[in-house]
């Protein structure tokens, strides 16, 4: 038999996991997200409606679909449902004053969105790694755009000066599940990220970003030493 080894990032974004997963409660409609960090939700989650806990999961993308599939965690839609109690989701950078994530860099991004605006909360499960003092520079920022005359939205986003690069998969272009693709763009260091999400919405072409403003009630950081909750402090 083989075990996986556990990393010490990985012990901190399942201790993160552990931690969000103790807020459902029976009767939920649980927004499920992607990535590493939300798939140890998903198992945390599958051992408590094993032992009977009833809710149902929204999934963020079809990955994330398969994982609760496979684990026993009952899904279901929009249709069904149209407001989601808490969604458990991961992020790439968390700005640990203003809790805005920058989200993904993984390849689901509008339906995390699209989960995040329909959730009474949203818990953000991070490693400690993944907390910044300001969002979207330690990496690319992530923006899903439309597929036809791509080249043309990529063109005005170079114009604006965010060098965008059209995210690849072996070669091809990455399609996201809605079959859209992605420019990872990069960011002036003094961007407003609310006033550039909006910016960037903006542009015909442009069918979401990266960036999570106001949509995390709370993060769950795993830290070396246990976990952490941040709440946004009131002003
Ligand atoms: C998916 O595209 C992302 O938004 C994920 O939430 C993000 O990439 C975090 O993933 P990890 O938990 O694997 O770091």
């Amino acid at each position: 038999m083989t075990e996986a080894i556990s990393t010490g990032q990985d012990a901190q974004k399942q201790a993160a996991a552990l931690r969000a997963v103790a807020e459902v409660e029976d009767g939920m409609v649980v927004g499920l997200g992607s990535g590493s960090t939300a798939t140890f939700a998903i198992e945390a989650l599958a051992v408590r409606v094993a032992a009977g806990l009833r809710i149902v999961g929204i999934p963020t993308s079809e990955t994330t679909a398969r994982t609760a599939r496979r684990l026993g965690v009952p899904l279901t839609d929009f249709a069904a449902h149209r407001q989601v109690d808490l969604t458990i989701d991961g992020a790439d950078e968390v700005e640990s004053e203003t809790l805005t994530l920058i989200k993904g860099r993984g390849g689901a991004l509008l339906r995390e969105k699209i989960v995040a605006l329909a959730s009474t909360r949203m818990i953000a499960i991070v490693d400690e790694s993944k907390l910044v003092r300001r969002g979207g520079l330690q990496g690319p920022l992530p923006v899903e755009i439309v597929r036809f005359g791509w080249q043309t939205v990529s063109d005005r986003l170079a114009a604006m000066g965010y060098r965008p690069r059209l995210r690849l998969d072996r070669g091809k272009p990455f399609a996201t599940d809605g079959g859209n693709y992605i420019v990872d763009c990069a960011i002036p260091p003094t961007a407003d990220l609310a006033e550039l999400d909006s910016a960037l919405r903006s542009l015909v072409g442009v069918i979401a970003t990266g960036i999570f403003f106001g949509l995390a009630s709370a993060v769950v950081v795993g830290r070396a030493r246990g976990v952490e909750i941040l709440e946004l402090r009131p002003r």
